[in-house]
Order: C-alpha cells, then sequence, then structure tokens
C-alpha cells in the first residue's frame, strides 16, 4: 500500500514490472530541461503501480507533435493527461484544446518570474476549455489528481488513495507527538 513519504524519496521499480501496466495517464513535459521538476510525479505514480506513459512535447515547439498525441492518446487507453511546462505554459491548454478527458496542469518555476507566468498560463484558461492546475512546482498533488480522477471508475486506485491518506494523517500525529515531547504545553484530549 502506499505511503506518505517525502519528495524526494524516489522508488524505482524495474522496466517489466513497469511494462506489465496498461498506461492509463499520460505525463507530458513541455522539455526535457523539466525532467528533474517533475521527478516525484513518477515516483508517486510507481508508488500506486500506476500506468503511464511519459513523452516531451513543447506545443511552442513542437505543434505537429502535440496535435499527434491529442489523437492517439485517447484511443490508447489513456484516462488523464499531466502537462508540465515552465515559462509561457502553453502545454496544458492546448492540449485541453484537442482532447476531451482531463488535463492536469503542472506549472514550473523555470525563469525569472518563479513560475507565476506558468501559473497563469494554465489557469487563466478561456470558457469551454478547463484545465485543471495543481501549484507551481508541485508534482506530486500533480500525480495524486490524476489518480483521483482514475480513481472515480477504479476501486483499486480509490482503495490505494484511501491508505495513502490514513498514511499521511498518522505521519502528521506522529510529528505533532514529537512537538509536545519537546516540553511544549500540549493539548490533551
Ligand atoms: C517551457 O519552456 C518548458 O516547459 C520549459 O519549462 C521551458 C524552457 O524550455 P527549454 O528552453 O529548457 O527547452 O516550454
Amino acid at each position: 500500500m502506499p505511503e506518505h513519504t517525502s519528495d524526494s524519496d524516489e522508488r524505482l521499480h524495474t522496466s517489466g514490472e513497469r511494462q506489465a501496466r496498461k498506461p492509463e495517464i499520460g505525463v507530458i513535459l513541455g522539455s526535457a530541461s523539466d525532467l528533474d521538476r517533475v521527478g516525484p510525479v513518477f515516483s508517486t505514480l510507481e508508488d500506486f503501480q500506476a500506468g503511464y506513459e511519459v513523452a516531451v512535447i513543447s506545443a511552442h515547439r513542437t505543434p505537429g507533435l502535440l496535435a499527434e498525441y491529442a489523437s492517439t492518446a485517447p484511443g490508447r487507453g489513456i484516462k488523464v493527461i499531466i502537462a508540465a511546462a515552465g515559462l509561457s505554459a502553453a502545454l496544458p491548454g492546448a492540449l485541453a484544446a484537442l482532447v476531451d478527458i482531463p488535463v492536469v496542469g503542472l506549472p514550473l518555476d523555470v525563469g525569472t518570474l518563479k513560475g507565476i507566468d506558468a501559473l497563469l498560463s494554465v489557469t487563466q484558461m478561456p470558457p469551454g476549455v478547463p484545465v485543471a492546475s495543481v501549484g507551481i512546482d508541485n508534482p506530486k498533488n500533480a500525480a495524486l489528481l490524476a489518480l483521483r480522477i482514475l480513481g472515480v471508475s477504479s476501486p483499486e486506485v480509490l482503495s490505494r488513495l484511501a491508505s495513502y491518506r490514513e498514511s499521511m494523517a498518522q505521519d502528521t500525529v506522529d510529528k505533532g507527538r514529537r512537538v509536545s515531547e519537546k516540553g511544549l504545553p500540549a493539548w490533551s484530549r
């Protein structure tokens, strides 16, 4: 069962194990330079043993490739797409213009505006073309939101999400206990 862990905690699974899973989540990066920032997307999806596929596609530099991805993804069984991009992050919105499945935007802090540029690009979409967004540089939430979307139609994913949430609550209680052990006047229930 997945446990709540820190973002830096990477667990690797064998490629055979991973290949056996049918990809239902697409992860698109606007540039290969985004890879390190997006790492916790992959470790979180691995924790949940989710099937996913990864592509580097730029809405600005390779628009044709984006159109090809969008037109083929649902047919491959992709049910939700995480689109990560920095700067004037057109990728999530341009993708949402081409598909009917949910798009989770992950705005990245890569420039002088510290990700505010990407956040506004992702969230300020015109009516009719919705893009969900997580916070700037919050890859773990992007993965968890995509899993929650899958969980609507998968009792297995939903049950793993419930275990994760319980583990996170326990972790928070344990850490709180350590604070009260420092001699502070603790709240007694
Ligand atoms: C965005 O431009 C990408 O998502 C990346 O965050 C940023 C810079 O890309 P590179 O110039 O490093 O390829 O589209």
